[in-house]
């Protein structure tokens, strides 16, 4: 039987309005793009299954269908996250002024999370008013990974989401390492205990 998918990854996409979110996941999801603004993909995800390490990850990925208009999304959206897209527009000075907000509500609502930021539009230099320098400081202040994309032209975006999936994958085996450490010391601390009590028995 051939195997479905070895992770199943749930991504959110979030930051203003008109950045470029839903045609990110349209690009990645479809490989299409449309010039209008995107006011609804039918669903509230999509699904596309990548290979990462070897690995068959299937991507949930989650879009915001307009309530980020009151820049604020509700915690329903949030539940059961392993990675979070913080999408600002190269293009617009306010929608980068905006990805602290954007990244405090992650802080709210999750606990421990991926995250990712990307700066997208990044197609046309004449309109590029965030600079790639400025960006890349502040993802560094921030301990973030940058992508610059173009959800338009197809640049970056399969490399991104490769990325935040990788990140993901790694939280992931990190805490299965950790989680049988423990096992391995509590087995020794109960062997200990019984040996103790022999002893004195
Ligand atoms: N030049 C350019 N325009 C884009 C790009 N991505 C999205 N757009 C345009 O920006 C507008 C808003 O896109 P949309 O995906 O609806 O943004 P959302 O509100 O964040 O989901 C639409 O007119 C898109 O065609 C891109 O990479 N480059
Ligand atoms: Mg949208």
């Amino acid at each position: 039987m051939s195997r479905e998918y070895d992770h199943l990854f749930k991504l959110l996409i979030i930051g203003d309005s008109g950045v470029g979110k839903s045609s990110l996941l349209l690009r990645f999801a479809d490989n299409t793009f449309s010039g209008n603004y995107i006011t609804t993909i039918g669903v509230d995800f999509k699904i596309r299954t990548i290979e990462v390490e070897g690995e068959l990850v299937k991507l949930q990925i989650w879009d915001t269908a307009g309530q980020e208009r009151f820049r604020t999304i509700t915690s329903t959206y949030y539940r059961g996250t392993h990675g979070v897209i913080v999408v600002y527009d190269v293009t617009n000075g306010e929608s980068f002024a905006n990805v602290k907000r954007w990244l405090h509500e992650i802080e709210q609502n999750c606990d421990v999370v991926n995250r990712i930021l990307v700066g997208n539009k990044n197609d046309d230099p004449d309109r590029k008013v965030v600079l790639t320098e400025d960006s890349q400081r502040f993802a560094d202040q921030m301990g973030i990974q940058l992508f610059e994309t173009s959800a338009k032209e197809n640049i970056n975006v399969e490399k991104m989401f490769n990325a935040i999936t990788k990140m993901v994958l790694n939280t992931k085996k990190e805490q299965k390492e950790r989680q049988q450490q423990n096992r391995e010391s509590t087995v020794k601390l109960q062997r200990g205990s019984q040996r103790g009590k022999k002893k004195c028995c």
